[in-house]
């Protein structure tokens, strides 16, 4: 069902490289995650762009963690399988990146 391969950690290199094609996610302090917070402009936009999300992530089997509140959607993606930042939490945040495109954010 899915590619069942084991993220790895990125390394230094690969962190830049990845971290800069999604400039608005910031590093969290103390502990190897990054974070980003949306926000909308009602509930209901909200909720559109969870039910992408949640979508996009089943397909590519990297889950985000995430909190919403009426029109605010926090998001923090880390990798548990490799406690860190991998290949797919810069995929997921660029996926997240462009259903919000066109949103108020
Ligand atoms: N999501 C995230 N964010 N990190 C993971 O390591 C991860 C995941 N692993 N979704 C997947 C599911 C794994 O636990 C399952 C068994 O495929």
């Amino acid at each position: 069902r899915f590619l069942s391969t084991v993220p790895k950690r990125l390394t230094s290199t690969e962190r830049s490289l990845g971290l800069a094609k999604v400039p608005d996610w910031k590093i969290v302090e103390g502990r190897d995650a990054i974070y980003r917070r949306f926000e909308f402009k009602d509930f209901s936009e909200a909720w559109g762009f969870m039910s992408r999300a949640a979508l996009a992530a089943e397909q590519i089997n990297h889950h985000p963690e995430w909190f919403n509140v009426y029109n605010r959607v926090e998001v923090t993606l880390s990798t548990h399988d490799c406690d860190g930042l991998s290949q797919n939490d810069i995929n997921l945040a660029t996926k997240l990146d462009e259903f919000a495109i066109g949103l108020k954010s």
